[in-house]
């Protein structure tokens, strides 16, 4: 029996999801995007999970698209359909699921693979990991959601130089730019990992979703929009039983029991 593609595991609060074809770099097939897909709605809503994690097997984080996935990439009037109805919506969902999405960017990621580690919250990678803009080598633009976020992080002196060229990067220098949120050595990844995810499920999980969503519209706001919404989302904020939890917690001088909501 062949493995799964996508495995979807659940240690405690935390849920990993990792993209299993090690003998390809983790590269992207249309059937892996629909599981990724569906492990994704399995886990939006579900108050269970208040940490997620996503990764890859063996030595690669993710290729991007699968190259020989003759579905995806023969026939190239598919394209547009190949992007809109695999690719965009499973970046939609990791920006709207309602808990954190740790890329643990184990490996290489490159062009979608790439795009899909940047759409998560919170990016870790060993210093031996590598980022590649790579859709230039083979005559692709950044797909993926990757010409919204690399700008975004790295300012568009950066996004140019990374997206034009195609070169890959170190994850210390992913870091140094703001690509990513830490490099560590490679070590300590995993219990830098384990920690992360476990530290963000101890956390106030309703909130995190309210600054999750703040920080993605704020690229698109003007100040007086962006007031607006932090004042709809404080009030939302402010209703959850963390905040009367955090609040208590901190006048009587002891550490705080968030349950998620
Ligand atoms: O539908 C659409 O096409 C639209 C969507 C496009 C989105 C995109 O992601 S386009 C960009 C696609 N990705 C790439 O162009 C990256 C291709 N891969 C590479 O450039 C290199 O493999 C890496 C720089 C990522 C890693 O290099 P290296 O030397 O560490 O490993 P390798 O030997 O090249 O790869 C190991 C194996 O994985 C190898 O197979 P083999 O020779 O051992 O049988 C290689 O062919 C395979 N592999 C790597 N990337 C892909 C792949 N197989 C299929 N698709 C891949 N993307």
């Amino acid at each position: 029996m062949t493995e799964s593609p996508i495995l979807l595991q659940r240690d405690g609060a935390v849920a990993r999801l990792t993209l299993n074809r090690p003998d390809r770099l983790n590269a992207l097939t249309l059937a892996m995007l629909g599981e990724l897909s569906a492990a994704l709605s399995d886990l939006d809503g579900d108050e269970t999970v208040r940490a997620v994690i996503l990764t890859g097997t063996g030595r690669g984080f993710c290729a991007g698209q699968d190259l020989t996935d003759h579905e995806a990439v023969d026939d190239t009037r598919a394209i547009r359909a190949v992007v809109e109805r695999h690719y965009n919506p499973v970046i939609r969902q990791i920006r709207a699921l309602p808990q954190p999405v740790i890329a643990a960017v184990n490996g290489i990621a490159a062009g979608a693979g790439c795009s899909l580690a940047l759409a998560c919250d919170i990016a870790i990678a060993p210093e031996s990991a590598k980022f590649s803009n790579a859709f230039v080598n083979i005559g692709l633009i950044p797909d993926g959601g990757g010409s919204y976020f690399l700008p975004r992080l790295v300012g568009q002196a950066r996004a140019l130089g990374l997206s034009l060229l195609g070169e890959a990067i170190d994850a210390k220098t992913a870091a140094d730019w703001g690509l990513i949120w830490k490099a560590v050595p490679d070590a300590e990844f995993s219990g830098a990992v384990d920690a992360l995810a476990r530290r963000l499920a101890e956390m106030p999980t309703a909130a995190i979703g309210l600054i999750k969503h703040a920080i993605n519209v704020s690229g698109h706001h003007s100040l007086e929009q962006q007031l607006a919404v932090e004042a709809e989302l404080q009030a939302q904020a402010a209703e959850t039983e963390d905040y009367q939890e955090g609040r208590a917690a901190f006048l009587e001088k002891r550490k705080p029991r968030f349950i998620g909501k």
